[in-house]
């Protein structure tokens, strides 16, 4: 029976899976909500309310109590001393500043006590500044000046300066707080964090979630010298090493198998971001698979062929975990805008799949730019979608056409952005809430002609990480556990209907109406 847990610390809980590779089965799963376990945080959905700025910060103590709540459950439920493969992933670009006590703290780690108190004296920044913060907007730019302009941040590190990404959110550290930052011997990732506490020693960054710092030449992948030096004084010396997806991180540590029964010298393989993770754990590690979650935004990535950046950086591009690459784009107009449509019309979601079933593929060239709010995915600053067909059409009075406008609208842009990553899609995984629902399946499918799937997966990025685990350290092939525990949906295939060019004359439309904007 040999066990493989998979960890997932991610913005609002902490959860975990443990997968049996010989019966190919799930054993056990537990998950830690943040704001409900751990009230004493004050962070209800994972991140301290009230930032000024654009601030949004976590506080990594309550990521490793978490840790602790979680494990403790896990061992009630499953005999831990029959892991032997760990590895796990963090939310990605999310940083924690350590001291350097820090090696010698996690290298011996006393069970008396617990893994907040004993880490806490290693912090130099209290709080980890997080994804959702934004505060950074002339640290990105200042990067962005001093090595020549955002397209070449794009071309070397896969992503133009964001405000989210590790390297501007250092950078900012370093400008507010330079004792602090002369302090810092350390700064990891939550990624490479986590797995430094498991070890007991220093963990490397993994090339997944590495290439959300803004720091990591896609090209060699390794630190970029010029990123680092537009980003802080002397920031090599503060950074783990980089490595492949596939590289053990250490043992577990004694403190791990006093107290929670782990059996001694189980390897751990380096953790990656959230993203990269979900990769494996949606079975779409290997090009040719598109992962598409429908969310309050939209997510796209996918395995790459090859190493290519967006040239119109807008999109992102990772390591894939599995080895090569992976792209990443996100749409702020996702579920929102599906929901303000409906809502426009007073529609229930019945009466919403229905409009699309009444309407035909291409929607009699009635078209719409369906963004309410401002888009990343392209950059415009949009309040509201722009609509162009007929007379009726354009003053909101055709419900249904406007309802499938909507979709199809989302899905061409999609299709429009993602052409850089040079994919030849053969199945599309659709996953997130808006999913479930076969008429916007159905424009997936259409749209992007190939078949659309929905996995039975939940937990994607746990699961991802108990793959990579079991893959790297008991030798066991990564495509043949994906189709093995990433299966569809049964009878959730849809195949494309429409004919290949029906989107062809909605797709110029839609360019040239962006590109005026
Ligand atoms: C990706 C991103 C989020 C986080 C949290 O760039 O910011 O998806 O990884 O999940």
């Amino acid at each position: 029976m040999p066990y493989a847990l998979g960890i997932d610390s991610s913005t609002q809980s902490c959860s975990c899976i443990v997968i049996d590779t010989d019966t190919q089965s799930v054993v056990a799963e537990a998950a830690v909500n943040f704001g409900e376990c751990l009230p004493q945080y004050k962070a209800p959905s994972g991140f301290i309310p009230g930032g000024s700025e654009g601030e949004v910060h976590s506080d990594p103590l309550m990521w490793l109590d978490a840790l602790e709540q979680l494990l403790g459950d896990l061992k009630a439920k499953c005999d831990l001393s029959k892991v032997i493969a760990i590895s796990g992933a963090g939310q990605q670009h999310g940083s924690v500043y350590l001291n350097d006590r820090w090696p010698n703290c996690i290298n011996n780690l006393d069970t008396k006590e617990s893994l907040s108190t004993q880490i806490a004296p290693c912090l130099t920044r209290d709080t980890s500044p997080i994804w959702m913060d934004s505060s950074t907007s002339t640290e990105c730019r200042e990067i962005a000046e001093a090595v020549g302009g955002d397209s070449i941040v794009c071309s070397r590190s896969g992503s133009i300066a964001i405000e989210r990404f590790t390297g501007p959110q250092i950078r900012r550290f370093y400008k507010t707080s330079p004792e602090a930052y002369s302090q810092t011997a350390r700064i990891h990732l939550v990624s490479s964090f986590l797995c430094s506490i498991l070890c007991g020693a220093e963990a490397d960054i993994d090339t997944g979630d590495g290439a959300g710092m803004n720091l990591l030449n896609i090209q060699d992948w390794d630190w970029d010298t010029d990123l680092l030096e537009a980003t802080a004084p002397e920031l090599i010396k503060r950074l783990p090493k980089v490595a492949q997806g596939s590289t053990t991180a250490g043992k577990i540590s004694d403190y791990f198998i006093q107290k929670y029964g782990f059996a001694s010298n189980t390897p751990i393989t380096i953790f990656t971001g959230d993203n990269p993770s979900s990769l494996v754990g949606m079975g779409a590690s290997k090009p040719g698979k598109l992962v598409v979650s429908l969310g309050t935004s939209d997510t796209f990535f996918a395995a790459m062929p090859g190493v290519v950046a967006d040239p119109q950086g807008c999109g992102h591009v990772f390591g894939n975990p599995a080895g090569g690459s992976m792209s990443l784009q996100c749409f702020v107009n996702g579920s929102l805008a599906r929901e303000e449509v409906k809502d426009k019309f007073g529609y229930d979601w019945g009466q919403f799949t229905a409009a699309l079933i009444n309407t035909p593929a291409g929607n009699d060239d009635k078209i719409m730019v369906p963004f309410f709010r401002p888009e990343i995915s392209p950059r415009v600053d949009l309040k509201a979608p722009i609509l162009e067909g007929s007379d009726a059409f354009e003053s909101w009075q055709d419900a249904d056409a406007a309802i499938r406008a909507c979709v199809e609208g989302q899905f061409i842009n999609m299709k429009l952005r993602t052409d850089w990553m040079q994919l030849k899609p053969e199945v599309i995984y659709l996953t997130g809430g808006a999913s479930k629902n076969d008429a916007i399946a159905q424009v997936a499918a259409d749209v992007f002609q190939a078949k659309v799937q929905r996995l039975a997966v939940s937990g994607s990025v746990a699961l991802g990480a108990s793959l990579r685990a079991a893959s790297h350290s008991l030798g066991l092939d990564l495509d043949e556990m994906e189709g093995q525990f990433c299966k569809p949906e049964a009878g959730s295939t849809i195949e494309p209907k429409a004919p290949s060019d029906a989107y062809k004359s909605a797709s110029k439309v839609i360019e040239g109406l962006l590109r005026k904007r």
